[in-house]
């Protein structure tokens, strides 16, 4: 999959923290590389680890059940996390979507993500300039005006080429295209998301070549005052709203390039409870839909990234394309299950481990182990 990874753009108002934010995820993820590859594909584009306490307890396990080393190998000899793409991209002004600034070329780098963190301002810093916002609840209107003004031009456009199209080919699945066209210009008029629309898997695959802007999931960052940091985050913590992070860029960023130590200590004398990056990552990853399966052995501990309600082939597919064609059955235990007999050769014992045939549909934090011909 790690040619195809999912990806989130980072975008906002100028001036709000984007890049600040991008560059601390990068720092992040240099910082953590020291056994995996860390690859920036464009200045802008950066792969970054998903933070995942589990495959540490997974290795635990490995080393358990095969021993500490083998020869002068560590075992296991590698721990491959899930990864995320994440975009910079630059700052989106008002009247973007008339052409405004970059407008259009900032526009498609946004449709070119599978979801959106907004950027939002609220720290105050008089030496930063705010461009042309004052409040943060005005920054998100802007922005989300822009998206909005963007997917309405779109569909405009496409209502009125497929008039025609419809008229000549009356299919149930072309009334339904245009019912849910009118649908979403009536809530893009209202100034509301097509997000909010609520799609069946159907709808969406016959509107997904529309590639609404609006219609990408989205969180919000809002980028707060360090002095605010030890109230917000602990409201934030409790809160149930899990689509709104607040965190400040600046601390981040110096949080990212200390050792996970002094980090931890820093975070402690300031008040953070947990690290808004691995938050920002986290809540993105799960946005886009993903959860994670692991394999675990001697050679290798990894984090394999498939869309919720993949099933057992499907999810095989993703280690290797053999692995579906040939698929016979999956050998799964939870993570909890493995973690709390503390192997496999108890898990076994304990009757935990199953043999999960083609329709089994995959959990998040299965441990498998694929069966299959070729
Ligand atoms: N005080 C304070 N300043 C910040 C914070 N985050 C970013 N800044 C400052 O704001 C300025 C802009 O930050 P960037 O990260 O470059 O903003 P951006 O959103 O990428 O801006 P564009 O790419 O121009 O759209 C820089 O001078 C940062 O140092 C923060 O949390 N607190
Ligand atoms: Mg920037």
């Amino acid at each position: 999959m790690s040619s195809s990874n999912l990806s989130i753009g980072i975008i906002g108002l100028p001036n709000v923290g984007k890049s600040t934010l991008f560059n601390a995820l990068l720092k992040r993820q240099v910082a953590l590389a020291a056994n995996y590859p860390f690859a920036t594909i464009e200045p802008n584009v950066g792969i970054v680890d998903v933070p995942d306490e589990r495959l540490q307890k997974l290795s635990e396990i490995v080393k358990n059940e095969y021993g500490q080393r083998k020869g002068d190998r560590e075992i296991p000899e590698k721990v491959v996390p899930a990864v995320v793409n994440f975009y910079d991209i630059a700052g989106l002004v008002k009247g973007a979507s008339q052409g405004e600034g970059l407008g259009n070329q900032f526009l498609s780098h946004i449709r070119e993500v599978d979801a959106i963190i907004q950027v939002v301002r609220a720290f105050t810093d008089d030496g930063v300039i705010r461009a042309g916002s004052t409040t943060p609840e005005n920054d998100m209107e802007i922005i989300n005006t822009e998206l909005i003004l963007a997917d309405l031009q779109s569909l405009n456009k496409r209502i009125e080429h497929f008039e025609p199209e419809l008229r000549k080919s009356k299919t149930p699945d072309n009334t339904r295209k245009m019912e849910l066209y009118q649908q979403i210009r009536k809530l893009l008029d209202e100034g509301k998301l097509a997000s909010t629309l609520e799609l069946n898997e159907h709808d969406n695959t016959l509107i997904k070549d529309l590639n609404l802007l609006t219609l990408k999931p989205m969180i919000y960052v809002i980028n707060i005052d360090e002095d605010d940091l030890s109230t917000k985050s602990i409201q934030n913590h409790n809160t149930i709203d899990d689509k709104t992070i607040y965190l400040s860029a600046r601390i981040e960023s110096e949080l990212s390039s200390l050792s996970e130590e002094d980090s931890k200590a820093y975070m402690k004398e300031i008040g953070i409870i947990e690290s808004g990056l691995d938050k920002v990552i986290r809540t993105g990853y799960d946005i886009l839909g993903l959860q994670t399966f692991f394999t675990a052995g001697p050679k290798e501990v990894k984090a394999w990234t498939i869309k919720k309600g993949s099933k057992a082939p499907q999810a095989a597919g993703v280690i290797h394309t053999d692995f579906e064609r040939g698929f016979i059955s999956a050998e799964v235990i939870s993570y909890e299950d493995l973690v709390s007999s503390g192997g496999w050769k108890n898990a076994k014992d304990k009757g935990l481990l199953r043999i999960e045939g083609k329709n089994y549909v995959m959990r998040d934090g299965d441990v498998v182990e694929y069966r299959f011909s070729v």
